[in-house]
C-alpha cells in the first residue's frame, strides 16, 4: 500500500512543476479555469494527490518521508479537506521549491506543510517564498533521531516564520489539525467538526478502561 501511495506522490511532482509553469504562462489566474485544466491535466487516480482548488499542500523532501506524512493527508481527508501532496527538496530541487511556494497562494492553497529530514530547510525555504502559514515537520533521521530535522526547522531567523510540529508522526497528525484549525477561523462547519474530534477524542480517553 505504501509503494502505491510512494508512486502517485512521484507523479505529483511532474504535476507540480506543470503547476508551475502554467502559472507563470499566466493560464491560472482564475478559479474557474484552474478547475477545468485540472480535469483535463490530472487523471482520476491522481486527483485524490492535487487538485486545482487544494486548500492545504504538503510537501515532502523525499519520498522516504511519505509513510511518515500519509498521517497528515489521512487526517486531512477524515475533515474532507482538499489537498494535494507533493516531493520536493530544498536542495535537491531548490528552484522547484521556490516557485511552487511562490505560485501556491494564487492558486488558492491557504496552508502549506513541509516535511523534511536531517538538514532540513525545505519548509524554511517555502516560507521564504510565501506570506501563507507554513507548518514544518521534522522527520525522524537514523543519524540523529530527528533531533538534527527539529532544529532545522525550528529554529528560524526572525522575520520568516516557520510553525514546527513535533518529530515524526505526531508532529504530521498536529500539522493537519494546525491547518485545519486555520481553516476553521472563517469555516463555521468545519469549527464544529473540530470541536467534535476534540470531543470524541476526549470521551474516548474517559471511558477508557485498564486490564
Ligand atoms: C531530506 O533528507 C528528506 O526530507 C528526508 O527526510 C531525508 C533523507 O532523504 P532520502 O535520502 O531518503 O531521499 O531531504
Amino acid at each position: 500500500m505504501v509503494s502505491a501511495g510512494i508512486h502517485l506522490i512521484r507523479e505529483s511532482n511532474a504535476q507540480a512543476r506543470d503547476v508551475v509553469t502554467r502559472r507563470h504562462a499566466g493560464s491560472m489566474a482564475k478559479q474557474k479555469t484552474r478547475s477545468n485544466q485540472s480535469a483535463s491535466t490530472f487523471s482520476a487516480s491522481e486527483r485524490h494527490r492535487v487538485t486545482a482548488s487544494s486548500l492545504v499542500a504538503i510537501v515532502m523532501g523525499s519520498k522516504s518521508d511519505w509513510e511518515t506524512m500519509r498521517a497528515a493527508s489521512d487526517t486531512l481527508k477524515d475533515f474532507g479537506i482538499r489537498h494535494e501532496s507533493h516531493v520536493m527538496s530544498a536542495h535537491r530541487t531548490p528552484k522547484l521549491a521556490a516557485e511552487f511556494a511562490g505560485a501556491a497562494e494564487s492558486r488558492g492553497i491557504e496552508v502549506i506543510i513541509a516535511a523534511a529530514g536531517g538538514a532540513a530547510h525545505l519548509a524554511g525555504i517555502i516560507a521564504a517564498h510565501t506570506t501563507l502559514p507554513v507548518l514544518g515537520v521534522p522527520m525522524k533521521s537514523d543519524a540523529l533521531n530527528g533531533l538534527d530535522s527539529l532544529l532545522s526547522t525550528v529554529q528560524m531567523p526572525a522575520g520568516i516564520p516557520v510553525g514546527t510540529l513535533a518529530i515524526g508522526k505526531p508532529g504530521a497528525t498536529n500539522a493537519a489539525l494546525f491547518a485545519i484549525a486555520i481553516l476553521a477561523n472563517k469555516r463555521v462547519e468545519l469549527k464544529q467538526k473540530l470541536k467534535d474530534f476534540r470531543a470524541a477524542q476526549e470521551k474516548k480517553i474517559r471511558e477508557t478502561k485498564l486490564d
